[in-house]
């Protein structure tokens, strides 16, 4: 198959999705081509049957916000031509899906198929606003095809925008293969050198993430148990985090080691992966933890219990329950069978419930029949 892969470039979950999904289709032969405004971070080393583009949009005094959604369809209607595609399938409704079904009127007289996959914040969030509401919902039942990535979220685009449209869940998924321990590269010595107890957390720092409770939690271990917090990726929120750490004196147990491509060779010096955030739709950096045999302490919220099981790969618990995530986090590591067990079974439910080896014959199945669909 021919297809455009549109996607955001930056370190967030939608772009890593799309760009894992890319390199499994080109791995499979298929001839990808991903659209978006910069060279997507996983995407930057050669991979054979990708091609990136990048769109660029002119900048004219006139503008206050350069019409990016114009530039991203008009970029897929020239690649579509020239390239012979025959499905665009969008990452992100917010403009992708719009962007795509312009470029789709625009070449009425070929048969180009559209796919769009919700994400998260782009109906929860950012979709949810009014601003985009009418757009959203009509560009979501204007695609061939729709995917969200967990059943929780495939409820709530219908619950928030009244959509008649078939939504497929096709879980988030993780490259076990690169999971494997002989990949690690990073020394718990380095970050913990009195053989001290690893927690970890990373995402874009926004305050959906709450990385606040992530830093009081730790507090709370730290005063049972002699402990290091590792903090991953930045964003709005990293100044007053950075605040935080140091109105709790936590100064010397805590590491900001702002945004890295690949999480994978980090995990392995995890005990525990925090991620109390107020809303998720899936968590894929949950899934990476556990794929690399690191159990997680997460929010009950969202997608995150189709991900994390209760006392079996991690603890879930509301919103906001500090208290009760220090508890579990210290309960389980303070005893190491308990946490050997989590450890295994994380690694398990990663590899038999979120295996690349899965989940991209999903995407490929979808694509065909999409294609074949009048
Ligand atoms: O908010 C983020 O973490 C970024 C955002 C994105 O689109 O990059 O993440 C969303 O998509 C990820 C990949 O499908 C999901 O794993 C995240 O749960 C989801 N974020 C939220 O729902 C807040």
């Amino acid at each position: 198959m021919k297809v455009a892969i549109v996607c955001y470039p930056t370190h967030g979950g939608s772009g890593v999705v799309a760009s894992e999904l890319a390199i499994g289709l080109a791995d499979k032969g298929h001839e990808i081509h991903i659209v978006s405004y910069a060279q997507p971070f996983r995407l930057r080393s050669f991979h054979q049957n990708i091609f990136v583009h990048e769109v660029g949009v002119s900048s004219y005094p006139l503008f206050k916000y350069p019409p990016y959604a114009l530039g991203l369809a008009t970029k897929m209607v020239e690649l579509v031509e020239e390239c012979d595609l025959e499905l665009i399938h969008a990452h992100y409704a917010i403009p992708h899906a719009a962007s795509a079904y312009l470029a789709k009127q625009i070449l009425e007289s070929r048969r180009i198929k559209t796919i769009t996959t919700l994400h998260g914040t782009d109906i929860t969030l950012v979709g949810a606003d009014h601003s985009f509401h009418r757009v959203i919902k009509f560009t979501i039942e204007k695609s061939d095809g729709v995917t969200a990535v967990s059943e929780y979220l495939k409820q709530r685009t219908i619950d928030e925008f009244g959509i008649r449209h078939e939504i497929r869940v096709i879980y988030n998924f993780v490259d076990t293969k690169r999971s494997a321990p002989d990949h690690a590269d990073c020394t718990r010595k380095t970050y913990a050198p009195k053989g001290e107890k690893i927690l970890m957390h990373a995402s874009n720092f926004r305050p959906v993430k709450r990385v606040g409770d992530v830093v009081r939690i730790f507090a709370k271990v730290q005063e049972k148990m002699p402990a290091k917090l590792i903090l991953i990726g930045d964003g709005p929120e990293r100044i007053f985090i950075q605040q935080l750490v140091k109105e709790l004196k936590l100064g010397d147990h805590v590491y900001f080691l702002g945004e890295q491509d690949y999480l994978e060779p980090l995990f392995f010096c995890a005990d525990l992966f925090l991620l109390p955030s107020e809303q998720e739709s899936f968590g894929l950096t949950a899934l990476e933890a556990m794929a690399c045999g690191v159990p997680v302490i997460c929010a009950e919220t969202g997608g995150l219990p189709e991900v994390i099981t209760h006392g079996e790969t991690g603890f879930l618990y509301p919103i906001g329950e500090i208290k009760k995530m220090a508890e579990s986090a210290v309960g389980l590591l303070s005893d190491p069978k308990k946490h050997e067990l989590f450890r295994s079974q994380a690694r398990r439910r990663a590899s038999e419930c979120f295996n690349a080896d899965q989940i991209i014959p999903q995407y490929e199945a979808f694509y065909e029949e999409i294609l074949k669909s009048g």
